[in-house]
C-alpha cells in the first residue's frame, strides 16, 4: 500500500470537548473539579507545533514505515463507561483503580478514561487489524515532575494474521502463553516497541521489566534512563484471550501498548515539568516548530517557597483527595507534595502526617504573602472538607 496510515473518519476537532458542563455536574458521583474540567478538549496532541503533537507525529512516523497499516484514532470522546474503561479489559470491580479516590468520575457509570486502552474494544470490535489511538486521561495521583492528573497517552494493537497463529488454535491459558506463537508475539512486541525508541532517541538506554495487567498476558513495563533515573515510560503485552472474545475477535491473537506521551516528551526535549505542557507562556511555545526535536532552553527558573502543613488523620483519610485540594485552591504553582514524616500516637491511637510542598511559578517570582495566604486557605480547608486535625 502507498498510504500505510488511514486518518480515521473522526476528525481532529476536539472543540466540542473543551465543555467544562459535560464534567462537572451536582450528580451525587461526580467529582471532576473545576481546574481539572478546565484541561479537557485542549487536544494538545492534536497541535502541531506543541511538544506533545510533534512527538506523536514522530511516532505516527515510524508506525508508518512498518510494513503493515495502522489506522489512526485521536478524536475519541474522553468520557467514556466502566464498560470500556474497565469491564472490557477484565479490570475487576474492587480494583483500586476504579475507585473515586484514584478516577474522576462524571456519573456511577461514565468517567474521564484512565487510560487509552479504553477504546481497545471498540476498534476491535468494528474489525480493525492494527491501530494506533491518542488522547487525554486523567487520574487522580501524587504530585510531582512527572506526574500530573492529566496527561497524554497514546495506544497501539496489532493482531496477527490467522495463518501465522494456526498452529496455537484453540490453546487457552497455560498452553497458550506457552507457546511459541505468543512467544512470536511477544517478541514482535519487544523489538517494534525497541525500534520505536531508537527512532524517538537513537541510542539510548532502556530495560524492560515484567508487569501486570489485567488485559495483557505476559505483560510488560519499559524504561528509559533519564537524567540518570529510570522513567517508566510505557506498558505492555500480549492481549488477553478473553478481551479478543468480549469483542467478538476470539479467533485472533495481537499484542497491544500504551505509552505515556508526556514522559517521552520531557526525555525527547529535555523538558524538566510535566507542568511546562499545559502552560500558555509563549517563552514555552516559542521554542517548538512541527517536526523540529530541539532541547527545552529552561527561561529561568524562578525560586522555590517550602510550606509543611502536618495533621491528625481520620481512618478513611485519601492522600488525592488531599493533593488535588492544594492544586484547586493554589493551582499549578504546586510542584511537588511530598509526606517528609509520619507517626502514630499509640494512647491516642492517632496518626499524624507531616507533608511538605513546593511552591514554585514556572512563570514568575512567588512572594511569600501570597503563598502564606494559599496555605492558609489549605489548612482551612482541609480541616472543614478532609475531616483532619490540623496541628
Ligand atoms: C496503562 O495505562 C495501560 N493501559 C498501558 C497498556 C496498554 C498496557 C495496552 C498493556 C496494553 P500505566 O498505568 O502503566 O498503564 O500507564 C502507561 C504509561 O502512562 C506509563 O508508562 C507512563 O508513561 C504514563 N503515565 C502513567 N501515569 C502518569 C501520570 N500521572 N503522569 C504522566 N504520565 C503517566
Ligand atoms: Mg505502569
Amino acid at each position: 500500500a502507498s498510504t500505510k496510515l488511514h486518518q480515521s473518519a473522526a476528525t481532529s476537532e476536539s472543540t466540542t470537548y473543551a465543555d467544562p458542563a459535560r464534567y462537572v455536574s451536582d450528580h451525587p458521583s461526580n467529582n471532576v473539579p473545576p481546574h481539572i474540567a478546565a484541561l479537557v478538549g485542549k487536544g494538545l496532541h492534536t497541535r502541531p507545533n506543541h511538544p506533545i503533537g510533534i512527538i506523536r507525529a514522530k511516532i505516527q512516523d515510524y508506525f508508518a514505515s512498518l510494513p503493515h497499516e495502522f489506522t489512526i484514532y485521536d478524536a475519541e470522546d474522553p468520557i467514556v463507561t466502566t464498560k470500556q474503561c474497565f469491564d472490557d479489559l477484565r479490570i475487576p470491580p474492587d480494583h483500586p483503580g476504579r475507585s473515586p479516590s484514584d478516577t474522576y468520575y462524571i456519573t456511577d457509570t461514565t468517567l474521564l478514561r484512565t487510560h487509552t486502552s479504553a477504546h481497545q474494544s471498540e476498534h476491535l470490535r468494528s474489525g480493525a487489524e492494527a491501530f494506533l489511538c491518542a488522547g487525554d486521561v486523567y487520574r487522580r495521583d501524587e504530585i510531582d515532575a512527572s506526574h500530573y492528573p492529566a496527561f497524554h497517552q497514546l495506544e497501539g494493537v496489532r493482531l496477527f494474521p490467522k495463518e501465522e497463529m494456526a498452529a496455537a488454535d484453540g490453546l487457552a491459558g497455560e498452553a497458550w502463553e506457552s507457546s511459541p506463537e505468543c512467544a512470536a508475539i511477544a517478541a514482535d512486541l519487544k523489538s517494534t516497541l525497541e525500534g520505536l525508541m531508537d527512532h524517538l532517541f537513537g541510542e539510548t538506554e532502556k530495560r524492560w521489566n515484567e508487569d501486570y495487567f489485567p488485559f495483557t498476558t505476559p505483560s510488560y513495563e519499559l524504561e528509559i534512563k533519564y537524567q540518570g533515573e529510570w522513567l517508566e515510560v510505557l506498558g505492555c503485552g500480549v492481549v488477553h484471550e478473553e478481551v479478543l472474545q468480549m469483542s467478538d475477535r476470539g479467533d485472533r491473537r495481537g499484542w497491544a501498548f500504551g505509552l505515556g506521551l508526556e514522559r517521552l516528551a520531557m526525555i525527547l526535549f529535555q523538558i524538566p515539568d510535566i507542568r511546562l505542557f499545559w502552560t500558555d507562556d509563549d517563552r514555552f511555545h516559542s521554542q517548538f516548530k512541527s517536526g523540529e526535536i530541539v532541547k527545552f532552553e529552561p527561561y529561568s527558573k524562578y525560586p522555590p517557597v517550602y510550606k509543611d502543613i502536618a495533621f491528625w488523620i481520620p481512618e478513611n483519610f485519601v492522600e488525592n483527595d488531599f493533593f488535588e485540594m492544594a492544586r484547586g485552591i493554589a493551582g499549578d504553582i504546586v510542584e511537588r507534595m511530598e509526606l517528609i514524616d509520619e507517626f502514630t500516637n499509640p494512647k491516642k491511637g492517632k496518626t499524624s502526617k507531616c507533608y511538605r510542598i513546593t511552591y514554585r511559578s514556572m512563570d514568575r517570582s512567588l512572594t511569600n504573602e501570597e503563598i502564606d495566604a494559599l496555605q492558609d486557605e489549605l489548612r482551612v480547608q482541609v480541616g472543614e472538607k478532609l475531616g483532619v486535625e490540623v496541628r
